[in-house]
């Protein structure tokens, strides 16, 4: 598929995604794979179909997001497996938020999937897949300089509101967001001003999401743990959102292309509205110049 794009510039290939050099300063091209891995890429597949609809899932929500301040780096939604994205400066941090106890808490910790948290807990891990992801402290983050203090406080006032955002959104189509990862970038204004925006995707890759009536999951814990229907869950989740006809884009038990090239415009109401900014006029300067 990313073969008949081969003339654009590859920047970096991740897992599920390829980031490709954008149409304009200080953009890339966000392409969706249909490739999935988990534990740490131990285990790989390809998920006819996941691409698409996890760039119309990520694309909506980013849109959302925005709508409420939270600073994003989604521009707009190119086609069915693209999206613009503004060009951000990679904070090595994953931010899991987590309301309902399940994966790495309960193997961690041994408390039961399922267990309602009190109050939702945020946990950071590095980004590096050599050593798999560890868990780290707010001490780590700040001895190694992966973020300052007043960069944390932003990343973790953000995620709040992300979490008590989506958790109103889901609630509202039946679904139980459980737990998920968000990343953040660096974007320096044209005055030099420091933004914390938040990057990556929002999908059922990244989100664990049960059904609130039966518990189903519809995420990638279909994947990981061979339940089976995994695309079925992802459209599920587009179903109730609104972003897939109620008749779905899966037919003979096949992902149907052809249907989904029919479904062009997402949520490009903002992108519209907001003209689009040449943004990092001038390149950002090593971490904070600091
Ligand atoms: N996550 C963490 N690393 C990669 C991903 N996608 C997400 C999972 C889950 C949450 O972070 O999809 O929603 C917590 O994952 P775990 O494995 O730590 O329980
Ligand atoms: N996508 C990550 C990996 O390949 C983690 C996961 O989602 O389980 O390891």
């Amino acid at each position: 598929m990313a073969s008949m794009f081969n003339r654009r510039k590859m920047i970096y290939e991740g897992k599920a995604k390829i980031l490709y050099e954008g149409t304009e300063p200080g953009t890339y091209i966000q392409y969706f794979k249909d490739d999935a891995s988990a534990f740490n890429g131990q285990k790989k597949a390809t998920i006819a179909g996941k691409g698409v609809l996890n760039n119309r899932i990520s694309s909506h929500i980013m849109t959302k997001l925005e709508s409420i301040g939270v600073p994003t780096h989604f521009l707009r939604s190119l086609n069915m497996r693209e999206q613009l994205v503004r060009q951000v400066e990679v904070i090595p941090l994953e931010v899991v938020v987590r309301n309902i106890a399940a994966g790495s808490m309960c193997k961690r910790l041994g408390v039961k999937e399922g267990t309602i948290l009190p109050n939702p807990v945020i946990e950071f891990y590095l980004k590096k897949d050599e050593l798999g992801d560890p868990l780290v402290n707010e001490q780590h983050i700040f001895t190694f300089g992966w973020a300052d203090p007043f960069e944390l406080e932003e990343i973790i006032g953000q995620t709040y509101r992300v979490n008590d955002y989506l958790n109103g959104l889901f609630a509202g189509i039946g679904l139980r967001l459980v737990d998920f990862k968000l990343e953040f970038g660096r974007l320096w204004g044209e005055y030099d001003e420091l933004y914390i925006i938040l990057a990556d995707e929002i999908s059922p890759d990244n989100c664990r999401l049960w059904d609130a009536k039966t518990n189903e999951k519809l995420d990638k814990d279909r994947f990981r743990h061979d339940l089976g229907n995994v695309i079925e869950g992802y459209q599920e989740i587009a179903k109730r959102l609104g972003l897939v006809p109620q008749g779905g884009l899966i037919s003979d038990g096949a992902f149907d292309e052809k249907l989904a090239e029919g479904l062009e415009e997402i949520d490009n109401e903002l992108a519209r509205e907001r003209r689009l900014r040449a943004v990092n006029k001038t390149p950002p300067k090593s971490p904070r110049g600091v």
